[in-house]
């Protein structure tokens, strides 16, 4: 067969610019495709909601790949393991509790399962804003505001396009950049004991994984907190290439928010 480079550009132009228009009106955006940010869009996309993961760099997987200090092992607990033994991530117990799995299988694994379960997946899109609507005590978050990766790399002064969401969640990671820039633009108060972002405390394992879980949940009106933003939006501690808490971050904010969107 004798390739013609027309009808490959217009294939990828067409499907992709299809898959972006059907993501303009989204149930869930989720911001960063970290281990929570990913088994959350796993858990919602294969119960049919229409979910989609925005990730700045070009690999997903947030920083799982390099489990502690580049070794790319992970460790998980027990009330964990079966996220990664579901996905079918060989996990090998090490001591009794402690299980390890292989960080890069671990990486590719969920974001196989993600994809392969109707999550739509653009990565090399920075999420730079949120829109707003309604004043005082009917103020939410709608929808998030996108650009190209390379676009805010360079520094370009190119503007940004919007999607609308029901419910965005924020699974950046430490960086939180999702609340900061909320916080800072409307002096908005969010639903912590502050009213502000807590900032991430120092390392804290076994209290950092239990916390993790129970400070996912929505902070802002249309807004929920996953993974290690959540604990750092609470200001929980850090636990290290301990991945637990993380799966089961994503699998609760699915949980919760697939229960709201079924009314
Ligand atoms: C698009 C963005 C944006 C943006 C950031 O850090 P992650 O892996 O997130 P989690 O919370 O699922 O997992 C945390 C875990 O990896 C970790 O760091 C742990 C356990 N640390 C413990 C410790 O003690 O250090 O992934 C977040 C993703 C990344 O891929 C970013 O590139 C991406 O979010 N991201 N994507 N728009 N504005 N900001």
């Amino acid at each position: 067969m004798m390739i013609d480079e027309n009808i490959v550009t217009k294939a990828i132009a067409t499907r992709f610019f299809h898959k972006f228009l059907d993501s303009v009106e989204l149930d869930v955006a989720i911001v960063g495709a970290g281990p929570s940010g990913l088994t959350c869009a796993w858990r919602l996309a294969a119960q049919g909601f229409k979910v989609a993961v925005f990730e700045r760099k070009l690999s997903l997987g947030g920083g799982m790949w390099g489990g502690g200090m580049t070794w790319n092992e992970i460790v998980v607990q027990e009330e964990s393991r079966h996220v990664l033994d579901e996905a079918g991530v060989p996990v090998f117990e090490f001591a009794p509790g402690y299980f390890t799995a292989d960080a890069v299988a671990a990486s590719v694994t969920l974001a196989s399962k993600a994809c392969l379960a109707g999550a739509r997946i653009f990565n090399c899109m920075s999420v730079e804003d949120v829109c707003m609507r309604g004043e005082g005590e009917d103020v939410r978050v709608t929808g998030i505001v996108v650009n190209s990766s390379p676009v805010e790399m360079a520094g370009l002064h190119v503007d940004p396009l919007a999607l609308s969401c029901t419910y965005l969640i924020e699974a950046t990671g430490h960086a939180m950049e999702v609340l900061h820039t909320l916080t800072r633009k409307n002096g908005v108060r969010l639903k912590t004991p502050t009213g502000e972002v807590m900032g991430e405390r120092s390392m804290w394992a076994d209290t950092a994984e239990r916390t993790t879980p129970e400070n996912t949940r929505e902070v802002f009106p249309g807004v929920w907190v996953a993974g290690m933003a959540a604990n750092a939006c609470f200001g929980g501690y850090r636990m290290g290439p301990v991945f637990g808490g993380m799966l089961l971050s994503g699998e609760k904010a699915a949980r919760e928010i697939a229960a709201k969107l079924r009314g």
